[in-house]
């Protein structure tokens, strides 16, 4: 034999190793994809993954070697059937979070045996050929090889597939920016990258994260903590204090619903009849900011349901998803209240199987809880979605309080045929106009519903909230909606003043309606329901919107905004609202500006050091 031959038997098992696992891991790629497939798009990607890790190899010997690939390959296989079994049930890929909160699964055990398929176990059948090659090796003679004839051929097989990989990685963060970071849609990223650079991604976010958790904070800098919670908590209440009390609450979470349509009209029909017809029976909030970050609509449930900021990048529902919270709903349980959410997509979609028993709601009727039979852009429509959901709310024990979540009117609003037949005019073909197509259809999908607990008679005796999630249309598209509200272009300000939400509140009988101009944001969201159903409620970063008199909104990139003034940290410039003119600092803009900051540090913190367990545990000593 010559030498290459030699040296190709000699590293038969690496070869197999890089062979053997990235086929399985191309069979995985091709189980987890519904949609279109192609091995040749997922082939670099797994590649570069496989011999990274084999690279490792040649720092062993050749019997350690060999223990080395099939430690690595019985892992890799537990993780594929692991994974395989969990996206049957969840459409989704295993992380470390969810591991972590594995006890959680609770329900879904019993279903988990259900799953597995006998053929799951042809992707540890390759171990056999590594324990072959193992058992091999004691015929081998012991032979020490020199540290250089480690390392290089280790150096030089990683960084072959260091290099592959990053050219795959920036390509799917240009595709998709928040993604890698946040990892909110974890199928997308082993679909694009292969199930081991997922797990590589997965590992690298959580250890960083745990790291950055482990820093100890200082007593002093807990107590500070403490201190601003406590003098926030500590404001006067008295305007509608408890007028909710033993009332339902229902709230929804609209989908990508801003303000700018409300009230408007194109080619004389109203875009959203139905809410402008609630918005005059109820309490409304005009000027009602979205505050979420990276974490999108999983952001603006964090906010409204617990009164925090969300994290600068990711998301909290994946990073701290071990934290204990005081949310919104467990205080309604502790009230004696019935507590559910409803959400017509994937359960496990921004970790909400596992956030939102931490949140304290008591049942979760995601995706597998209704007939999916119409679908309309990302799935259930929001008919189909109200119509069941009614049903279930419906058999809640009372006094309840019931979260929806709607869907439809989701980015890029591409499903216009199924949307009805809005006129959009010279918008035709537009996202902008697309939008107001899907947003006119949510609309009317409220009104019904709504039209329904009214006749029901739920309304009389049930306190409604609306408001929508985050932003719909890009700055990209600037120009459509600058068309759509009669104008041309927009300033850094108006583009501001533009990230308004719909907030409101209707209570039985109409009362309290009128419109309500304090300048706030989805953090206010839970001091302000708090009043009205006189909770006892603690460590909550907003102000209650019936009894402040000062508007502020913080925003989590550090502009921030109390009505009068806006500043916006990008450029680092203060505004005046009226006059759309810059306006210089003085120590009044500093120290708010220095205060808001303070704000976000301290949400931070919370979150980091899981600072509400601690303050809960010193509560209940
Ligand atoms: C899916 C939905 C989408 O469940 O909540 O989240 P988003 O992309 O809007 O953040
Ligand atoms: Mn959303």
């Amino acid at each position: 034999m010559n030498k290459l031959g030699y040296k190709i038997l000699n590293y038969l098992d690496i070869i197999f190793f890089i062979i053997l696992v990235g086929i399985k891991l191309l069979c995985y790629g091709k189980q987890i994809e519904t949609g279109y497939f192609s091995y040749k798009g997922l082939f670099s990607p797994v590649l570069a993954s496989v011999i990274i890790l084999a690279s490792f190899a040649f720092l062993f010997n050749k019997k350690n070697r060999r223990k080395f690939l099939f430690i690595c390959d019985l892992i890799i296989s537990i993780f594929i059937i692991g994974d395989l079994n969990y996206f049957r049930y969840f459409k989704d890929v295993l992380s470390i979070p969810v591991l972590l909160n594995g006890f959680q699964l609770g329900a879904v055990k019993s279903s988990v045996g259900n799953l597995f398929k006998i053929t799951d176990l042809l992707y540890a059948l390759d171990l056999f050929i590594f324990i072959f090659l193992y058992k091999g090796s004691k015929y081998i003679k012991k032979t020490k090889i020199p540290l250089n004839q480690k390392l290089v051929p280790f150096l030089c097989l990683f960084a072959i597939g260091a290099a592959i990989n990053t050219v795959q990685f920036l390509n799917l963060s240009k595709e998709q920016p928040r993604l890698l970071s946040t990892m909110f849609n974890k199928v997308y990223i082993a679909k694009n990258l292969g199930n081991l650079n997922y797990h590589y991604l997965d590992t690298f976010n959580s250890l960083s994260n745990a790291i950055s958790k482990r820093t100890p904070v200082s007593a002093k800098t807990q107590e500070e903590v403490k201190s601003f919670l406590q003098s926030n908590s500590e404001k006067p209440t008295e305007n509608l204090k408890g007028v909710g009390q033993g009332k339902n609450l229902i709230v929804i979470q609209v989908e990508a619903l801003q303000a700018f349509p409300i009230n408007k009209k194109i080619n004389g029909v109203e875009i959203t009849p139905n809410l402008n017809k609630w918005i005059k029976k109820s309490a409304y909030f005009n000027n009602y900011f979205y505050q979420t970050a990276s974490g999108g609509t999983s952001d603006a449930e964090f906010l409204s349901n617990n009164s925090l900021y969300p994290t600068a990048s990711g998301s909290v529902t994946y990073l701290y998803a071990g934290n204990e919270f005081n949310a919104l709903p467990k205080a309604m349980a502790n009230n004696g209240y019935t507590t559910a959410a409803f959400h017509g997509f994937r359960e496990s979609f921004w970790n909400r199987n596992i956030m939102y028993p931490k949140y304290g709601f008591e049942n979760f009727y995601g995706e597998k809880s209704y007939d999916v039979n119409e679908e309309i852009g990302l799935g259930l429509s929001d008919k189909s979605f109200f119509n069941q959901a009614t049903e279930k709310i419906k058999t809640l024990q009372e006094p309840y309080y019931s979260f929806m979540v709607t869907l439809t009117s989701h980015f890029p609003y591409d499903d216009v045929k199924k949307y009805g037949d809005l006129n959009v005019g010279d918008l035709e073909d537009t996202l902008v106009g697309n939008y107001l197509k899907a947003i006119h259809y949510t609309d009317e999908q409220l009104g019904m519903f709504l039209d329904k607990l009214d006749k029901e008679g739920i309304t009389r005796n049930s306190v409604i909230t609306i408001y929508g999630d985050h932003y719909a249309i890009p700055r990209d598209n600037e120009k459509e909606l600058a068309k759509f509200l009669g104008t041309t272009s927009f300033t850094d300000l108006q583009w501001m003043e533009l990230q308004k939400v719909p907030m409101m509140i209707h209570f039985p009988e109409d009362k309290h309606k009128g419109t309500y101009g304090i300048y706030g944001g989805q953090i206010d969201l839970y001091p302000t329901l708090a009043n009205i159903f006189n909770l006892s409620s603690t460590n909550m970063m907003g102000k209650d919107l019936f009894n402040s008199t000062e508007g502020k909104v913080i925003f989590r990139n550090g502009s921030f905004t109390d009505g009068k003034t806006f500043y916006l940290s990008a450029g680092d410039t203060y505004y005046d609202i009226k006059t759309g003119q810059k306006i210089t600092e003085n120590d009044n803009l500093k120290n708010a500006k220095e205060a808001s900051i303070n704000q976000l540090e301290y949400s931070d913190l919370i979150l980091k050091h899981n600072l509400i367990k601690k303050f809960n545990l010193e509560e209940n000593k």
